[in-house]
């Protein structure tokens, strides 16, 4: 997981018909702080996270940076969510990582020689990059939590006209592809739930909601002289996941790689198999905003909203905990769930159906010592009372900005309105103090990992327009 480039293209000019700021001064230099990270981190054909760690285009990054997107650029928004879904496999998963031909294999690891293992071919089966479809950009083979349905549907929502339509009647297909590929394919238990293969999957690297999982991998650190790791070199190793699970991590990786990227027999054969409650709700958010935008393209929402229910129970029956009153991971090697209280055992929050028990249960932890809510403080990504919170390493106790807005529009979706000011006020004071941080100690509120991150800018022009329609 790792980077160092630092070529900058920074052109893309923010819309000058982008909605303009908030009123207030405060709020104006915070929009147009937030407005001239998403410009320089935008390179013509798409936005990258961050110009110093995260050269390429993430998956779900990619959805979170057109909610803001939208605001202010709609069509940069619109050409970002292309620009991830040209690069879409032919089985319908979309890669976490579409790599920049532009960036040198230096610049991060693991690259695409790593995720191609070597070849030249985006991925089995692909037309050879060249081909007459143009230079097809190679990816990494594994997926992120499916955000794009509801990017897509709130760029429509802010900015809808002729454009928009046309956008969405592009993307509609390959985003149905995109869920039937993780309602199939990744359904390992056939219980309704897609599954995992990987802790990057999850997009909450490193939290130590895999731990459990991770212990049945073999932690053999020679892998590591086989491949060399960036992200300590860039960052402080206390920061970062540990030398033996990133060993684990490569394992994991290099395992499904080898065989090609396949998911006949996962159960027989992959080391990591886990149903995580954040994925699975963002896919049933994914097929809720699918049925909106079934509705825009002439297309039947129905399937939709039945997948979404489905959803909504599978995890409920599976994923929740009474005792702890949180979701927890799943990990389908041994059936067991994860004792961990991870800030993804929050995410259902944003199922507009969750029983009105799991909602209480839920909102009791947002405002609970362990996960606690002030004006001064939004969520951490793990149990504050955990004897291993640790505040500055990846997921394991820092506050993350996209976790957090999801979590406010799941309090809005509920009705928790002062709850969810409360939180909008804190993840507001976050980056006017800090910046647009990755991700914030979440004491003192100090800005950790790199600076100018664009979903954390995108969310918070999300924020500040406080949009009343939640879409
Ligand atoms: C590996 C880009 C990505 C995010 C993930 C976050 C981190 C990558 C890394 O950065 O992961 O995919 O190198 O650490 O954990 O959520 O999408 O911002």
């Amino acid at each position: 997981m790792f980077h160092l480039a630092k070529h900058a293209r920074a052109d893309g000019p923010t819309d000058p018909t982008g909605t303009s700021a908030p009123a207030g001064d405060l709020d104006e230099a915070l929009w147009r702080g937030a407005a001239a990270v998403l410009d320089a981190n935008w390179t013509g054909t798409h936005t990258v996270p961050s110009r110093t760690l995260y050269p390429h285009q993430w998956s779900w990054d990619a959805a979170f940076i057109s909610v803001g997107l939208a605001h202010i650029a709609p069509d940069r928004a619109w050409r970002d969510l292309r620009s991830l879904f040209e690069a879409q496999w032919p089985d319908g998963r979309v890669p976490h990582i579409v790599f920049d031909p532009n960036v040198t294999e230096r610049d991060y690891f693991p690259g695409p020689t790593f995720w191609g293992g070597g070849g030249t071919q985006p991925y089995p089966g692909a037309p050879p990059t060249g081909a007459q479809r143009g230079p097809v950009r190679l990816s990494s083979g594994i997926v992120q939590p499916p955000v794009h349905a509801l990017g897509a549907w709130l760029t429509w929502l802010r900015r809808p006209g002729e454009t928009a339509v046309a956008e969405l009647r592009w993307l509609y297909p390959r985003l149905v592809a995109q869920q039937e590929y993780l309602a199939t394919a990744r359904d390992v238990d056939g219980a309704g739930l897609s599954a995992i293969v990987h802790p990057w999957e999850s997009g909450l690297d490193n939290s130590p909601a895999w731990d459990q999982a991770l212990a049945a991998v073999p932690a053999d650190l020679a892998v590591l002289h086989r491949y060399a790791r960036r992200d300590t070199q860039v960052v402080s190793s206390t920061h970062r996941p540990t030398d033996e699970d990133y060993a684990r991590y490569l394992t994991i990786a290099l395992s499904y790689r080898d065989r090609g990227y396949r998911d006949a027999d996962l159960a027989g054969r992959h080391p990591f198999l886990v149903e995580c409650p954040g994925f699975n709700a963002l896919r049933g958010a994914a097929e809720r905003a699918l049925a909106r935008i079934a509705e825009v393209v002439g297309a039947d929402p129905a399937p939709h909203r039945a997948r979404a229910a489905t959803i909504t129970r599978a995890l409920v029956d599976r994923l929740f905990d009474p005792e702890s009153g949180l979701f927890h991971v799943r990990d389908l090697r041994t059936g067991r769930r994860s004792p961990a209280r991870c800030v993804n055992g929050l995410l259902p929050l944003v199922l507009p159906d969750l029983p009105q028990a799991q909602v209480s249960s839920l909102v009791a932890a947002v405002s609970s010592p362990r996960f606690g809510v002030s004006e001064r403080m939004p969520v951490p990504s793990y149990d504050r009372l955990a004897a291993d919170f640790d505040p500055y390493r990846y997921w394991r106790g820092p506050v993350w900005f996209n976790i957090n807005w999801l979590l406010w529009r799941g309090l809005r979706t509920h009705g928790h309105d002062a709850l969810a000011d409360t939180l909008r006020t804190a993840l507001l004071g976050l980056v006017r103090d800090a910046g647009y941080h990755e991700y914030f100690h979440p004491d003192s509120g100090a800005g950790i990992g790199s600076p100018a991150f664009s979903w954390t800018a995108a969310l918070a022009l999300d924020l500040l327009a406080k949009p009343d329609d939640l879409g």
